[in-house]
């Protein structure tokens, strides 16, 4: 297997709005984040993946650009981003952006102008269907933003497409200008310097003009929309024109793609993309939705899905770990323990996160252990996901209020969006203004100053594991081997590059966990989240790594 700086790279995630504000307006920005570069250099990563920063009316935060090749007004100026590169690159961190291309803002100059006439040069850049005799969209997609996939434009008379909201007007692959466009704003990035893209929902920009209906016992199944008979093609154009001509790294958002299809992504005699990361342990809308709340995913399911994924790519490509982002609730809320065991658990996730095959991603916040907020009402929410939801279940449907808002508690994305509290003093020291989501009241406890001046906190974990990674190609690159796929509390595996081996045990429950694991014996415990250890058993969350 040929190794590779993306390969190697330990991604930090950076939601700009709730980063760090720099100017007092409550909204996180550039500035902010060139304020703490040097925390990032710290911590250890070495790629920062930066969400949207491009200009936008911020319906979808940012994953609604209205132009590509500018800076968003609330975030800074293109001066700001150029010196963040280069404040970044000093600190031999790279920098790569994201790529919201499967649609733009109805704000966006195409769309502006696709508006006017059905015989305005940029309508093609869209996706227009007559309505049905009797008026109707032309089929039942239901948008991933609740309500119908289906705009009509009063004006023309005609439909158009956005499987998100509808001021996200999804753009038309089919047209060779349009991917030319995209090219180019890649290029106008990638010169500047950056080191890469994070691609937004790429399986999805290519779809079936046939618009179906859903099939029969699959309504509103959403990832039907991937995989469409184009993409591969669409993508390997993107690699040819753009893609191959510069260093990059390239990770797509692969929802709606399985294990059997991920090496028709990142095969690497494929020519398409490096690396994708998908849902499979994040959940689809079946187990994860306002309406029915959310079921947790067993560890035995858990570690069979990574296990999964790892067998499939093998060393055919290279695989993507992460247990949260932006999208979803705090790992620590989600996959351990935000009350007792906060400290301990979010410790153990850190080291399945940093100790498997594939590139990890950490998203702020969860490096110091930052849980879910505590949303009361409707109107302490921003997300546009889960105030639409509302209207469709509450206002619409009579979903009770209650059930939607104890739900929405579990899953809303708001809470992976809550500013990162960077002290304890007021607003955790995000903004000296009033920050534009509530921040988590439990910043006096939880809060970056304290974790960085800790020995035990959680960002020391964190740094202390990165540190290990980087200094041993065998957590990189070696094979990784579950140990003991059928115990249903302990995961264990071996990570083995020649004659180098590590062994990775986490105890992910409460309960203390009796351990028979042969593998351990006579090597040396080089980390663990406790202090002191038990011969035969694991303690709660209890984590360890052994090496030679
Ligand atoms: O996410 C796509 C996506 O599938 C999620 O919005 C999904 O619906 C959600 O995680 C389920 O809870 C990407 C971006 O990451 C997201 O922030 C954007 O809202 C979306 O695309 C549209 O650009
Ligand atoms: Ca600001």
């Amino acid at each position: 297997m040929t190794k590779t700086w993306w390969k190697e790279a330990i991604v930090y995630q950076i939601y700009p709005r709730s980063f760090k504000d720099s100017n007092g307006d409550g909204i996180g920005d550039l500035r902010g984040i060139i304020e703490k570069a040097d925390y990032l250099a710290e911590l250890g990563v070495n790629v920062v993946w930066m969400s949207p920063h491009f200009k936008s009316p911020n319906v979808d935060n940012g994953y609604d650009v209205s132009d590509y090749c500018d800076v968003m007004d609330e975030f800074g100026t293109m001066a700001d981003f150029d010196e963040l590169l280069a404040v970044l690159h000093q600190r031999g961190i790279k920098l790569i952006i994201d790529l919201v291309v499967n649609h733009s803002s109805d704000q966006h100059k195409w769309f502006q102008e696709a508006k006017k006439s059905k015989d305005n040069p940029y309508r093609d850049y869209y996706i227009w269907q007559k309505p049905k005799e009797n008026g109707d969209p032309p089929n039942d997609w239901e948008s991933y933003f609740s309500g119908s996939v289906w705009e009509l434009d009063e004006a023309s008379g005609e439909y158009y497409l956005h499987l998100f909201c509808k001021e996200q007007p999804d753009l038309n692959w089919e047209n060779p200008q349009l991917r030319e466009e995209v090219y180019n704003l890649m290029r106008f990035w990638l010169d500047k310097g950056v080191d890469g893209f994070r691609m937004d929902v790429i399986p999805l920009i290519s779809k079936d003009w046939t618009f179906p209906n859903y099939p029969e016992g699959r309504f509103a199944d959403l990832t039907l929309y991937a995989n469409g008979a184009r993409v591969h093609e669409f993508l390997q154009e993107m690699n040819e024109k753009v893609l191959r001509q510069y260093d990059c790294m390239t990770v797509g958002e692969c929802f709606g793609v399985f294990a059997h299809q991920a090496l028709d992504y990142i095969g690497e005699d494929r020519n398409e993309l490096q690396t994708i990361y998908h849902f499979d342990h994040v959940g689809g809308r079946e187990e994860h939705n306002f309406e029915h709340g959310w079921t947790e995913i067993p560890m035995l399911k858990l570690k069979g899905i990574f296990e999964r994924w790892d067998f499939t790519i093998g060393d055919k490509g290279w695989n993507t770990i992460y247990f949260g982002n932006h999208d979803n609730q705090r790992v620590v809320s989600r996959f351990g323990n935000d009350t007792t065991f906060r400290v301990e658990s979010a410790k153990m996730l850190a080291t399945l996160l940093l100790t498997q095959r594939g590139t990890p991603y950490i998203y702020q916040g969860d490096e110091i252990g930052m849980t879910n907020c505590d949303f009361k009402d409707i109107s302490e929410y921003n997300d546009v996901q889960v105030l639409n939801a509302y209207k469709v279940l509450v206002e619409g449907k009579g979903v009770s209020a209650q059930q939607f808002l104890d739900n929405a508690n579990q899953i809303a994305r708001d809470h992976a969006r809550n500013p990162i509290p960077w002290t304890n003093e007021a607003n955790g020291g995000f903004t000296s203004g009033t920050p534009w989501l509530k921040v988590n009241p439990k910043y006096p406890e939880i809060n970056v100053a304290d974790a960085v001046a800790d020995q035990d906190s959680v960002f020391h974990y964190y740094h202390e594991l990165i540190a290990l990674r980087k200094a041993n190609e065998a957590l990189t690159y070696g094979a990784y081997c579950d140990l003991l796929p059928n115990h249903a509390a302990i995961w264990a595996y071996s990570r083995t590059l020649e004659d180098k081996q590590f062994i990775i045990v986490v105890n992910f429950y409460g309960n203390e966990e009796a351990l028979h694991l042969p593998e351990i014996e006579g090597k040396t415990l080089l980390v663990s989240n406790y202090a002191t250890h038990k011969d035969g058993s694991l303690q709660p969350y209890e984590a360890r790594i052994y090496g030679m």
